[in-house]
């Protein structure tokens, strides 16, 4: 059914910002680069990907009579913290289990940035010495249980959000804002460029980008660039959800390969752990830009970008959209980095 059909709960301020980074397109020295940005789309504890996608998540929440989220990933997860936040909003409780994904010798990495939003927002925040993995884990399935074992009614939602069967709508939606943006703008990005790690943000748009492009829209690459250095998995959870995605919205053909991009070459070697062209990036659009990014996602897709313009994988000509998913908060338990 078309994507307008599904229950959509308010959640953001509406369409996100979009607007040109002139400074960095100058740097570059080649495509006219802009920015999306979902770390302000919202109210909710500063916003960022993931409330998207809740908001496609929160009508079947409502209707199962739920009453607490249970959640999982990281210690310094955007994910969980936004879900504290969207479990404060609507009145209920969030149960997060925060995993030691990242080996970051920061001694307040369990303590600051997103995982004090999540403890002051109120959620039960557990830590668990679990390694990084995007899958269906056993300690969430294990906080799931135990939320029932003690009287409450869980609603699972996996790590990202990704797992989801309706995990995909919300960028399928972004991908409608944009078209409609461009219309306003006056502009067409032929390009979009956006960190993928657990595959829902990237396979949303790769859904919603292939119905408009079937209903008549001009085609458009959509690059995925991995942050976490586990690619096979990464590439077929886009796979595997962007299909799930588009056939849910109405896309009646299979997807074709090249609508399916992951690229790999900016994740360093694990999850989390920043490296040279990440802190780069960071610093470059912070000085020309006053645009903050974080070193676990954004400053690693944009590292990417970088550098495909640079070697001329993204073309002079070009008008390249890079999605902001948000992440700041995390640079506080990153702030060895920059001393
Ligand atoms: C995250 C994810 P996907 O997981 O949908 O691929 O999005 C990648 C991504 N940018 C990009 C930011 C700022 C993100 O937070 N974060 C996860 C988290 O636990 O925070 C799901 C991994």
């Amino acid at each position: 059914m078309p994507l307008s059909d599904f229950d959509r709960y308010p959640l953001t301020f509406g369409p996100s910002p979009v607007h040109p980074l002139r400074n960095l397109s100058r740097h570059l020295g080649g495509a006219q680069i802009w920015a999306k940005r979902e770390d302000c789309n919202s109210g909710l504890a500063f916003g960022g990907n993931k409330v998207r996608k809740l908001e496609y998540i929160v009508p079947d929440v409502l209707a199962s009579g739920a009453d607490t989220l249970v959640s999982i990933g990281g210690y310094q997860s955007n994910h969980t913290r936004q879900v504290a936040a969207v479990a404060a909003h609507l009145g209920l409780k969030a149960r997060l289990v925060q995993e030691h994904w990242v080996d970051w010798s920061d001694p307040v990495y369990d303590k600051v940035g997103n995982i004090e939003l999540s403890r002051i927002m109120g959620a039960d925040v557990r830590l668990d010495p679990g390694g990084f993995d995007i899958g269906i884990r056993s300690s969430w399935e294990e906080a799931l249980a135990d939320v029932e074992a003690h009287g409450g009614r869980p609603y699972p939602i996996p790590a990202g959000a990704s797992e989801h069967p309706l995990g995909g709508l919300g960028f399928a939606n972004w991908a409608y804002e944009v078209a409609a943006q461009e219309a306003e703008l006056g502009v067409f990005f032929d390009t979009i460029v956006v960190c993928t790690v657990t595959g829902s943000t990237h396979a949303g748009m790769i859904a919603g980008f292939a119905a408009l492009e079937d209903a008549g829209g001009r085609p458009r690459r959509v690059l995925g660039i991995d942050a976490s250095a586990t690619l096979a998995q990464t590439r077929d959870q886009v796979e595997r959800i962007a299909r799930d995605t588009a056939r849910k919205i109405g896309v009646d053909r299979d997807l074709r390969d090249d609508e399916i991009t992951v690229l790999e070459g900016w994740a360093g070697d694990a999850y989390g752990v920043p490296v040279d062209s990440t802190v780069d990036a960071i610093r470059t659009t912070g000085r020309l830009e006053g645009v903050i990014l974080d070193p676990v996602y954004e400053g690693k897709s944009m590292a990417g970008l970088i550098d495909l313009v640079h070697g001329g994988e993204i073309g002079r000509e070009s008008n390249v959209l890079y999605a902001h998913l948000g992440g700041q908060l995390a640079l506080n338990a990153y702030s060895g980095i920059f001393d």
